[in-house]
């Protein structure tokens, strides 16, 4: 059924939709099915995503149409299709009238992912109207917290060396508490990898107050504060209250040290809210394990990482990984500078639209993903900036002297770019810079050539 008449209007325009701020736009990338019309299927789509289905109903009257999601952009050769959302549409919070992500997502991307008409649709950008903006949680704490607590200023603190606790899992209690204290004998931060909870070798009842004693001990040894991400994902709400709680009992007058990881992707919008409104004391960690089902440019449905850490920042993440930018192991590309953009600053354009976010506080980029020393110079060079948490595990873990060496080398990588100093020449006066070019050789070759004779290394 063709039901263009009712869920398109072609008429419209997007700066008066955006004048007029009742109305979320969404963009995608969209085609339907061979045999079907461009613009019946993109209507169908914004039925299905509002008041419709596939047929007229009797119980629709005047109110209903009032708030159907209209198509007012399509370009078939771009598979470019926007839809207007009423923003009445979306389902607000009984307790306090605030919106929530997963009536966005039930809508925005719901049952129109699954459509028989519809060959694939993948959101490439939203639009949030002010009032909208103003009714989701955003950020509680931000990176000027972490900032702070380190001993920098505020703003423009600077990059924040980060690992990952290697192995991704297979430490006991006390051989998990020696690596962490092994790197922050030179870093700053570190985090669970995403899988770390509480495994039977390594129950978070004993693990946690062994790396609490670590981290005190670190920061004696070195004068300075250090900061823990842990992992408090798990299916029961109740259970992630058990370890968050537990862990801020542990951690005690240290406990604003303590941030607070959710692997959020896989957990979805109901965990990252459960930790951002629970724990509003706390820095949330977004980790988005298994986004790359959707995100990845190989998939055609679902949403890319932009969309997600867009999303993110409205549910209140205080951080969250995007990506690495074609410099670290996972899928990524330089123009990916945009997401770190749109949720750091307090305007951006997007892929689609430009949006502001009202002094919403900001989310932090969080790069990490194969990342070491000798790749950060130009990971830097193509943001612009190292107002960054960068986790290296394999980078911090895998340089040949200490966790601590590798720590200090992710730091001296960045004191190189910020001096504009060419990693060679800089490495002849920086040990554990230089020590990473021995360390992890198949980068030094391919991004330093003659490092060998440069600095003097033999096979
Ligand atoms: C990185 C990492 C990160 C992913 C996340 C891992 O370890 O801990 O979870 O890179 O990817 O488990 O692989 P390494 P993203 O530093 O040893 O690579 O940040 O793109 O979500
Ligand atoms: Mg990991």
């Amino acid at each position: 059924m063709d039901q263009s008449n009712r869920y398109a209007d072609l008429s419209l325009k997007e700066d008066d939709l955006i004048a007029g701020g009742k109305h979320i736009l969404v963009a995608y990338k969209m085609a339907p099915k061979t045999g079907y019309g461009y613009l019946e299927a993109a209507a169908h789509f914004a039925a299905e995503s509002s008041t419709g289905t596939n047929v007229e109903v009797s119980t629709t009257d005047d109110f209903t149409r009032s708030v159907d999601a209209l198509v007012y952009h399509i370009d078939e050769a771009t598979e470019d299709m926007r839809i207007a959302y009423p923003i009445d549409l979306f389902d607000r919070n009984v307790t306090d009238g605030r919106f929530m992500l997963v009536s966005f997502l039930t809508l925005a991307i719901g049952n129109n992912q699954g459509m028989g008409d519809i060959k694939h649709a993948k959101m490439i950008d939203f639009y949030m109207p002010e009032r909208v903006i103003q009714m989701f949680d955003g950020p509680a704490k931000d990176i000027s917290d972490l900032w702070r607590i380190l001993g920098r200023p505020i703003k423009d603190g600077g990059y924040i060396a980060g690992t990952i606790i290697k192995p991704k899992l297979g430490l006991r209690p006390q051989q998990f508490a020696d690596a962490a204290y092994q790197f922050w004998l030179g870093g700053d931060f570190i985090k669970n990898d995403e899988p770390q909870g509480n495994q039977v070798f390594a129950p978070i009842k004993k693990t946690l107050p062994l790396v609490y004693d670590s981290l005190k001990r670190a920061q004696d040894e070195t004068g300075q504060a250090k900061l823990f991400s842990m992992n408090i994902t798990a299916d029961d709400h109740y259970e992630m209250l058990a370890r968050a709680d537990f862990a801020l009992e542990v951690f005690g007058p240290d406990a604003d040290k303590l941030a607070f990881l959710v692997d959020g992707y896989v957990g979805g919008p109901g965990m990252v809210t459960t930790a951002r409104r629970q724990y509003p004391g706390q820095y949330l960690h977004y980790h988005r394990a298994g986004h790359g089902a959707v995100t990845s440019p190989s998939a055609k449905r679902g949403y890319t990482a932009f969309v997600l850490a867009k999303m993110s920042r409205l549910q209140g993440a205080s951080g969250i990984h995007v990506g690495t930018m074609g410099y670290g192991k996972m899928e990524g590309e330089g123009d990916d500078r945009g997401i770190a953009y749109m949720i750091e600053r307090d305007e951006c354009q997007g892929p689609v639209y430009f949006q502001k976010w009202y002094g919403m506080k900001p989310t932090t980029p969080i790069i990490s993903g194969g990342m070491n020393a000798l790749r950060l110079p130009g990971f830097f060079k193509n943001l612009g900036h190292g107002n960054v948490i960068n986790t290296a595990g394999g980078g911090s873990y895998g340089h040949i002297d200490s966790p601590a060496a590798g720590a200090v080398s992710l730091r001296q990588s960045y004191e190189c770019w910020k001096a504009g100093a060419d990693p060679i020449e800089f490495a002849k006066e920086h040990k554990e810079f230089a020590r990473a070019f021995e360390s992890f050789p198949g980068d030094a070759d391919k991004l330093f050539p003659g490092w060998r004779e440069k600095l003097g290394v033999h096979k």
